[in-house]
């Protein structure tokens, strides 16, 4: 039985596609990948709904996909488990074997190349055309002849020893990067995320105007509230424990609400800007397979206790690699937070389209002079950097000024 792939509803409009992971031809098994779609700042993989064999692929590279656009066509291999009822998320739907597919398009048009007798994974394919290695000059270690990552390596590193790597134009090394390897080197691969997030933030860095903004804020009673708090509901497992972070982001609503030229984005004429209503703030996360942005989404009424739980959550999916689009998409402001880990200031790209980003720097105790005498106060550096088109100086140190006034006093959270 054939079975249509549509593209799922995951809470955007469209999608582009930045990459076909499968051939025709394929044997893929369910929750194998099938493409990756790029919306905003985030990447997405789509899963097969089936175990089976890829027969038609109706998309190519570039294309834009609205939800119910149809993917692919697969041949059901594993027809006992698939019915009907199992259509999770109604994406994808049976057809006959009469297939009434508008837009297929051949395998030259669609550049894919059908290999036959190569027994690879969607992943080791991937990998394989990041590396732009013809999988038919590889002989596969893994069962049946399957072609494995450690072969892919084995290999990438033997071509390089014989200075024969292919480069494209569109790869993100550059020649003068990699030329030879040697025994004392090793050629590691980059993750899917960290190529695009690597291209978006070199687009980033090249075309807006960047300044930063160094500051820094008086945590101390933010500090001795936040541990009191936590250590009074420590048995209480109903209560969110709060995170400093938590009062980074609310605070930031605070400032954005006060300030909201900086919870803007430049329109694409670049003649005006476009304020956004909603405060929605992404947070950087440092996952496995490379820098992951999940969106807290209209925050000017969250507590600071939602706030913790929500990002609690984000980030848990952000590193078990769980996050959907739409948990990535529509952010207006992001924070940077690398105070858990350590630095005194650092100077955060922007993550296009939004005006700002927050770098949140380690806290540590520093003397305070108060005319009479030092106080041991935790002080906390942070850094805002600013598309200098959308925000002048002078806005941008009233920002970090404002902002460093709601951290030393939470008081004024409460207002
Ligand atoms: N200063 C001092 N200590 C800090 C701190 C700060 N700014 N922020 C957090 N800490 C400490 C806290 O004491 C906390 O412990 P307790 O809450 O138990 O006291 C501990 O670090 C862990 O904090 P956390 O659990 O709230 O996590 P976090 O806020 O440090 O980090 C997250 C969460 C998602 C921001 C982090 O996991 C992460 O991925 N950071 C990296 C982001 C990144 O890579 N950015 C680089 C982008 S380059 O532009």
């Amino acid at each position: 039985m054939n079975v249509e792939v549509f593209m799922p509803d995951i809470g955007v409009e469209s999608v582009e596609i930045i990459e076909i992971l499968v051939q025709i031809g394929d044997e893929i098994k369910k929750e194998d990948s099938l493409i990756s779609v790029e919306s905003h700042k985030s990447v997405l993989e789509i899963p097969s709904p089936i175990s089976g064999i890829v027969k038609k692929i109706c998309i190519k590279v570039g294309d834009k996909l609205s939800v119910n656009t149809l993917i692919m066509v697969l041949k059901n291999i594993d027809q006992n488990k698939y019915s009907k009822k199992n259509n999770i998320n109604n994406h994808y739907v049976n057809s006959s074997d009469q297939l009434n597919v508008t837009n297929v398009l051949d395998d030259k048009d669609n550049n894919i190349s059908v290999i036959e007798d190569i027994y690879a994974s969607p992943k080791v394919r991937r990998i394989a055309r990041l590396l732009k290695i013809n999988l038919s000059k590889l002989t596969g270690s893994g069962p049946k002849g399957r072609i494995t990552c450690e072969d892919v390596k084995k290999y990438s590193i033997q071509v390089s020893n014989n200075s024969y790597l292919h480069h494209n134009k569109n790869s993100n090394f550059k020649n003068d990067h990699i030329t030879h390897i040697n025994d004392d080197e090793e050629h590691q691969l980059l993750t899917n995320i960290q190529c695009i997030s690597g291209n978006r933030l070199l687009n980033n860095w090249k075309n807006i105007p960047h300044v930063t903004q160094f500051d820094e804020a008086d945590i101390t009673d933010l500090e001795d509230f936040r541990k009191l708090y936590n250590s009074r509901n420590l048995n209480n497992k109903s209560v969110q424990k709060i995170s400093m972070l938590s009062f980074l982001v609310k605070s930031v609503v605070h400032a954005l609400l006060q300030y909201p030229r900086f919870n803007s984005i430049l329109h694409s004429s670049k003649n005006s800007i476009v304020l956004k209503k909603n405060i929605n703030i992404g947070i950087a996360v440092d996952t496995k397979e490379g820098l992951l942005v999940p969106v807290l989404k209209n925050l000017k009424d969250k507590n600071i206790s939602e706030i913790s739980y929500e990002i609690f959550n984000l980030v848990q999916k952000a590193k078990n690699n769980q996050l959907n689009i739409s948990d990535m998409n529509n952010g207006s402001f992001t924070i940077s937070s690398l105070g858990g880990i350590g630095g005194t200031g650092f100077t955060p790209i922007i993550n296009a389209p939004e005006a700002c980003i927050l770098g949140v720097s380690k806290a540590t105790i520093k003397p305070i002079w108060n005319i009479k005498k030092f106080y041991p106060r935790l002080i906390l550096p942070f850094s805002l950097s600013y598309d200098h088109r959308i925000i002048d100086g002078a806005d941008g140190v009233r920002f970090t000024n404002f902002l460093g006034q709601l951290l030393s006093d939470i008081r004024t959270l409460l207002v």
